[in-house]
């Protein structure tokens, strides 16, 4: 039976870069998820009847909103719900899962490489009927809704066995229990050159992906191990754990470190990766050779028509303001376009949609291209381990060979994680206010040839989306770019990005590289004057 619950407006914050994200303890409270659910279907219009996909990540709390997500689908009258076995979906398995069926949109449960648990974060976020995050406009509506909101529905139905395939029934709305990794691994195979990926592997080749005790476990095991045939135990953390086994599920230097120091040891595979919480990052390691993120994203651009998928060449690629312009490099080679968005995977949709780019990157170990809506922790390891089957090269050797064709783009984020709101926005206020004024300023021996605040003009919807971020340019072509995250949950996360441009030292430390502009990037924005802090919490 249906029921109509009176709630209030709620205090929920405008949803940042992906979603809804706050602790379990906010989601848990009275009416919380109730509301912001209630608030989505609001939003949308003409679903009567239609399919939602829902799912998550695994993580704490993920079982009891799946449940009620259902129950309010059907008591909203949404005609089918599609979820996997254990609710357990992968954000790019989750887009793919909407795509295939035509549904209406889906219900993504999870905050990404976040850490989870009873007092870790949780996270909704809505994706369209292209598979992909909300675009602005929804988002705005969402958050409208919210602020409105006077009752919610939900069906008082039992739960439903979400660990049984099959198909049952909750009201009159229709619960499609699926395996989750087999359509996903099928569209993989659509992709990429398994034969040759297996090959390699016979011939000796070994690898480690770490799955972070997240979502990518399940899929990591079936595809790497049983269908392309690494030696059993390759997959490593492959259970998927409520609080990631009390990890950050966040694959970069800081929260991998045991899989960079088993790489960069003589005992190292020949080739390491890992993904986080939700399974849409990635994080490449070869033998004694890290790949940063914004390399990555160039270096699959550059050897993307190595695989099946890709074979036709590519229509474009994109990256987000804040990632190097290595991959621009290699689009001007391809004679291809590279478009530059704001951060954030919803402003690539368009972009995929309409054809205009095949291949999308961000610095933040997100990876993708047009075959979901998402970045795709999974896809970028195969296309990785594709090439490798295909050139029989190291992935040292291959990244050596890419900076003496392209040069190399050193480049570094340095977080400021969890300082105090008012001041973070002050400070980014006042940098603002005096942009003007950096133009001609030195670092070292280079000048600030501009400052801007990044806007960007979406190509294909022609919205336009204004204060992304600050960027201070250099006559040649160096770069600092100031932003604010939109995904913590805690006070205020500071990010700068600093790259530099390089096409003869390839060998240097990025650190040192990057020396003089990290210490204007300190000075310009009074960093530690403002924030307190002297240095940032983690440098990637
Ligand atoms: C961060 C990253 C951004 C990424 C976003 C979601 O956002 O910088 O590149 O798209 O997380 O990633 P922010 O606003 O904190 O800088 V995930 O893996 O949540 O889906
Ligand atoms: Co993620």
């Amino acid at each position: 039976m249906m029921n109509t619950v009176a709630t209030k407006p709620f205090d929920g914050q405008k949803p940042g870069t992906s979603g809804l994200r706050k602790k379990v303890p906010v989601f848990q409270q009275p009416h919380y998820a109730e509301n912001f659910i209630q608030s989505i279907f609001d939003s949308l219009d003409d679903f009567a009847g239609k399919t939602l996909v829902i799912g998550g990540d695994g993580r704490y709390h993920n079982r009891e909103v799946i449940q009620t997500a259902i129950r309010m689908a059907a008591a909203n009258g949404f005609g089918r719900v599609l979820t996997a076995q254990g609710g357990l979906l992968s954000t790019p398995a989750a887009s793919h899962l909407i795509r295939k069926n035509g549904a209406f949109g889906g219900i993504v449960l999870s905050a990404s490489h976040n850490p989870g648990g009873p007092h870790g974060d949780f996270g909704i976020k809505y994706n369209a009927s292209n598979g992909g995050p909300a675009p602005e406009k929804i988002t705005d509506r969402i958050y409208e809704c919210t602020r409105v909101i006077g009752t919610y529905k939900i069906s008082d139905a039992a739960p439903v066995d979400l660990d049984r395939a099959g198909t049952v029934k909750v009201d009159g709305m229709t619960v499609e229990i699926v395996d989750p990794v087999s359509g996903y691994s099928a569209l993989m195979q659509t992709l990429f050159d398994f034969d040759a990926i297996r090959d390699l592997i016979k011939s000796g080749f070994t690898l480690r992906f770490d799955a972070m005790s997240a979502i990518t476990g399940p899929y990591a095991k079936r595809i790497l191990e049983d269908m392309l045939g690494a030696a059993p135990g390759s997959v490593v953390n492959a259970v998927p754990l409520p609080d990631f086994g009390g990890h950050h599920p966040d694959p970069n230097l800081v929260h991998a470190k045991e899989l960079y120091d088993l790489m960069m040891s003589p005992k190292g595979p020949d080739f390491g990766a890992a993904s986080d919480g939700d399974g849409d990052r990635n994080l490449i390691i070869g033998k004694n050779q890290f790949v940063t993120p914004s390399d990555s994203v160039a270096m699959l651009a550059a050897n993307a028509h190595l695989a099946p998928g890709y074979a036709k060449g590519l229509a474009g690629i994109a990256r987000s303001m804040p990632t190097s312009c290595a991959a621009d490099r290699v689009a001007e080679k391809l004679g291809i376009k590279c478009y530059e968005t704001p951060t954030g995977w919803k402003f690539f949709g368009n972009l995929l949609d309409a054809g205009l780019a095949t291949i999308c990157g961000e610095e933040s170990a997100g990876t993708g291209s047009n075959h979901v809506r998402e970045k795709d922790g999974l896809w970028a390891v195969l296309l990785w381990l594709n090439i490798l089957a295909k050139r029989r090269q190291s992935v040292a050797d291959i990244v050596k060979q890419h900076w003496q064709e392209f040069g190399r783009n050193y480049y570094s984020r340095h977080d400021y994680e969890e300082v105090d709101a008012d001041a973070a926005n002050a400070m980014m206020a006042d940098l603002r206010a005096r942009l003007p004024k950096l133009k001609g300023e030195k670092a070292g021996s280079l000048t600030v040839s501009a400052a801007d605040d990044f806007a960007y003009h979406d190509p294909v919807d022609h919205s336009d989306t204004a204060k992304q971020g600050v960027r201070v340019i250099f006559d040649d072509g160096s770069r600092i770019v100031y932003r604010l995250s939109g995904t913590g949950t805690a006070g205020a996360t500071l990010r700068v990005y600093i790259e530099k441009y390089d096409a003869k030292n390839l060998g240097l430390e990025t650190q040192s590289a990057l020396y003089d502009l990290i210490a204007f990037a300190g000075n310009a924005a009074q960093i530690k004057q403002r924030t307190g802090r002297a240095k940032p919490s983690v440098i990637t």
